[in-house]
């Protein structure tokens, strides 16, 4: 059995040690070798590691509003929106804020939930923190965005025939289903393969 301070013991001093040499040219080469060899590993890793995470942010968001427009929907008998009873269904996030929307499942007077009308028990069905760099929540405008800065898209059944008619998008309608809610994704692009969508 060795014991540390033996071991010490037996090291040279710091008299004895050689001086530190300054490194040569090559060898600062190999080293700058391995450093761009071990970033070019880890960089990926790291950007993959926040993709995922980015992604299990926003599907946690889409359960969040789908739970929020069921609990919604049991409590007033009508789902979140001040446009119920039009000739064609709504979709919310782009041409129209999905703000109306979060108003009304927030509990918050604003566009849509005007005086507290949409949501008259002022029940907060949703609750979301400010949106950031990277991060998802209520934007300056009301307005519930992923966390790549674009506003979830809510398509409601407000014509009330059991479709969700996927309005301005190659989407198929949505039988037995009153709310489809998606997200653009990383390429902020609605209708592409990056899509999260709520209904698979
Ligand atoms: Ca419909």
């Amino acid at each position: 059995m060795t014991y540390a301070s033996e071991q010490n013991d037996e090291l040279p001093s710091e008299e004895q040690r050689p001086p530190r040499l300054p490194l040569s040219p090559a060898e600062k080469y190999i080293l700058s070798g391995v450093a761009t060899i071990l970033l070019s590993m880890i960089v990926p890793l790291l950007l993959g590691l926040q993709a995922a995470r980015l992604q299990r942010m926003a599907e946690a968001d889409i359960r969040a509003l789908l739970r929020a427009s069921d609990r919604f929907f049991a409590e007033y008998g009508r789902w979140p929106t001040a446009r119920m009873g039009t000739i064609n269904d709504v979709r919310y996030g782009d041409e129209r804020s999905n703000a109306e929307v979060i108003h009304m499942l927030r509990g918050v007077a604003g566009p849509g939930n005007e005086n507290h009308q949409g949501n008259p028990h002022r029940i907060v069905f949703l609750e979301v923190g400010r949106s950031g760099f990277r991060r998802s929540g209520i934007n300056a405008d009301g307005a519930f965005v992923d966390p790549w800065g674009m506003q979830y898209q809510i398509a409601i059944d407000t014509d009330m025939n059991e479709v969700v008619t996927m309005i301005r998008s190659a989407y198929p309608n949505l039988l037995a289903t009153s709310v489809a809610i998606w997200s653009s994704g990383p390429d902020r692009r609605s209708d592409t393969s990056q899509d999260i969508v709520s209904w698979e």
